[in-house]
C-alpha cells in the first residue's frame, strides 16, 4: 500500500466515526474536518480550525455527505472452486444441509472442486466475489482456507487469498480453517487429521506468514471440543489468533472453550448459551453474527442477540460468503438482514461491519473507526443518515472509497 500520497483536508462532511469515545449515536460528528497524511487519519477536529484556502495538499469538499469507516467483512470463505446450486435445489425440495454433508456433498463437494484448481485459477474465480464486496465499500476482507484439506491444498488456498490483494485494493486477512471438515482420506480417523494440522500445517503457516489466525468448525459433522482444544493450543503456541465456527447447528461448548483461549471471535452462535456469553464477555471475544447463512439455510433458531447485547459482548456482522450456506457477497445485504432477521439496531449493524469487525480480526488499533492514528480507510456516501445503510438495499450510494488515504476504484 502506497502511503506517501499528498496530504488531504476533508471538510463539509458528516462523520460517523463509530468511535465509542464520541458521545453520539454512530459517534456522529458534524462541523468537523479531517486531515489525512501518510495513509492515516492525522487530525480530526472542528472545521473552524482549518482554512481550506491555506491547506498545503488536496482539499476535498464533501458536499455535506456522510463519511464512514471502510467496511470490514470479518468472515468469508470466498476462495473456492465450483458451485453448489444443485444442493440449493435439493434443499428447496426438502433435503437438509446436514444430510447432504453426511453423504459426501456439501463442504466435501467444494473440496473436490477446489483441489482441481491451481492458485491462479482460484484467484480468478474469487475475483468477482471480492470485487462485489469492495464495490459496496469493503476495505478489509478476511478469507479462510478450508476447502483444500491437505497440506498442499490448504497452503494453495491461503496463497491465493493473499494474492488477491495484489489485484484488488483491499486489506486481506487470512485464516487457516483446515479443521473445516474431515477429509475423505481421513474418514474415521479425524484425530490423525488433527495431528497433521498441528504437526505440519500450523507451524508452516505461522513460519511463512500465510495466515493471521486459526479457525475450526466445532460441530457434530466436523470436529469435537477436545480436538478444537488441541488446535487452539497449537495455534496459541505459534502466536496465531483464534477463531471458531461455533454453536451453528448444535451446542458443543465451543464458544466457551474458545473464550478460554482468548479467541478474537466466535461465529454463527445460533445455539449459544448464557454461560458461554459470560465467558466471552470476560475474555473480550467478539460474537460474529452471520445472517446470510441463517437466511439461506432457512434456519429458525436465532442467535441470542438480546442476551449478547445485555452482557455487553461486542457483535460483528459478516457475510460468511461461501458456496454452500451463504453464496452472498454483500455487506449491505448483511446490514439489512442483521436488523430485520436478528433484531440488531442499525447502529449495532454498522458497528458490526466496522469497529467490531476490526476487533474480530485483531485489527482494532488499525481500522474500523474514524479516529486520529487509524488508517484512512474511508467511505463517502450520498446519504444523510447512517441508518440508511441498513435500511435501503440495492441502489449504490458510494461516492468515494479510500484505502489508506488513496482513492480506489474496483
Ligand atoms: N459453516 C458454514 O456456514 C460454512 N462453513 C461452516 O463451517 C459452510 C461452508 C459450506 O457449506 O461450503
Ligand atoms: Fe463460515
Amino acid at each position: 500500500m502506497n502511503t506517501t500520497t499528498t496530504p488531504q483536508l476533508w471538510y463539509n462532511v458528516r462523520i460517523a466515526t463509530l468511535d465509542p469515545r464520541v458521545d453520539a449515536p454512530y459517534g456522529l460528528l458534524d462541523d468537523q474536518a479531517l486531515v489525512i497524511r501518510d495513509g492515516h487519519i492525522h487530525w480530526l477536529g472542528p472545521a473552524a480550525e482549518q482554512d481550506p484556502a491555506r491547506f498545503e495538499g488536496t482539499v476535498v469538499n464533501g458536499g455535506g455527505r456522510l463519511l464512514t469507516p471502510g467496511l470490514i467483512d470479518s468472515h468469508t470463505h470466498l476462495v473456492y472452486g465450483g458451485q453448489r446450486s444443485n444442493e440449493f435445489a435439493a434443499r428447496l425440495a426438502g433435503d437438509s444441509y446436514e444430510a447432504i454433508a453426511r453423504r459426501g456433498g456439501g463442504i466435501l463437494a467444494t473440496v473436490n472442486a477446489t483441489r482441481e484448481l491451481d492458485e491462479a485459477a482460484l484467484v480468478q474465480t474469487a475475483l468477482p466475489r471480492l470485487r462485489a464486496l469492495c464495490a459496496e465499500g469493503a476495505t478489509t476482507v478476511e478469507i479462510k482456507s478450508g476447502y483444500g484439506l491437505t497440506v498442499a491444498d490448504e497452503l494453495k488456498m491461503l496463497r491465493a487469498a493473499k494474492a488477491l490483494a495484489r489485484q484488488v485494493p483491499v486489506r486481506i486477512r487470512t485464516t487457516l480453517l483446515a479443521a473445516h471438515a474431515v477429509p475423505p482420506e481421513y474418514k474415521g480417523r479425524s484425530d490423525d487429521y488433527v495431528d497433521l494440522i498441528c504437526r505440519e500445517l500450523i507451524p508452516r503457516v505461522a513460519e511463512e506468514g500465510l495466515a493471521e489466525a486459526v479457525d475450526v468448525f466445532c460441530e457434530n459433522i466436523a470436529f469435537d471440543a477436545p480436538q478444537c482444544e488441541r488446535l487452539f493450543e497449537t495455534a496459541r503456541a505459534h502466536g496465531l489468533g483464534i477463531k471458531g465456527h461455533m454453536e451453528q447447528l448444535s451446542n458443543l461448548g465451543g464458544s466457551r472453550l474458545a473464550a478460554r483461549f482468548g479467541a478474537w471471535s466466535v461465529d454463527h452462535l445460533e445455539y449459544l448459551d448464557d454461560a458461554a456469553i459470560a465467558a466471552m464477555k470476560e475474555a473480550g471475544t467478539v460474537a460474529c453474527l452471520l445472517p446470510g447463512a441463517f437466511y439461506f439455510l432457512g434456519e429458525t433458531k436465532l442467535p441470542p442477540v438480546a442476551a449478547l447485547r445485555e452482557a455487553g459482548v461486542p457483535m460483528a456482522l459478516a457475510t460468511d460468503c461461501n458456496p454452500g450456506s451463504s453464496p452472498l457477497a454483500s455487506l449491505r445485504l448483511m446490514l439489512n438482514m442483521g436488523c430485520v432477521l436478528f433484531g440488531l439496531t442499525p447502529e449495532e449493524a454498522l458497528a458490526g461491519v466496522t469497529r467490531e469487525g476490526a476487533r474480530a480480526l485483531g485489527l482494532s488499533e488499525e481500522t474500523g473507526m474514524i479516529r486520529e492514528g487509524m488508517a484512512a480507510d474511508l467511505l463517502l456516501w450520498d446519504l444523510d443518515d447512517p441508518a440508511q445503510l441498513s435500511y435501503e438495499f440495492g441502489p449504490q450510494r458510494l461516492v468515494k472509497r479510500l484505502l489508506a488515504g488513496e482513492e480506489t476504484h474496483v
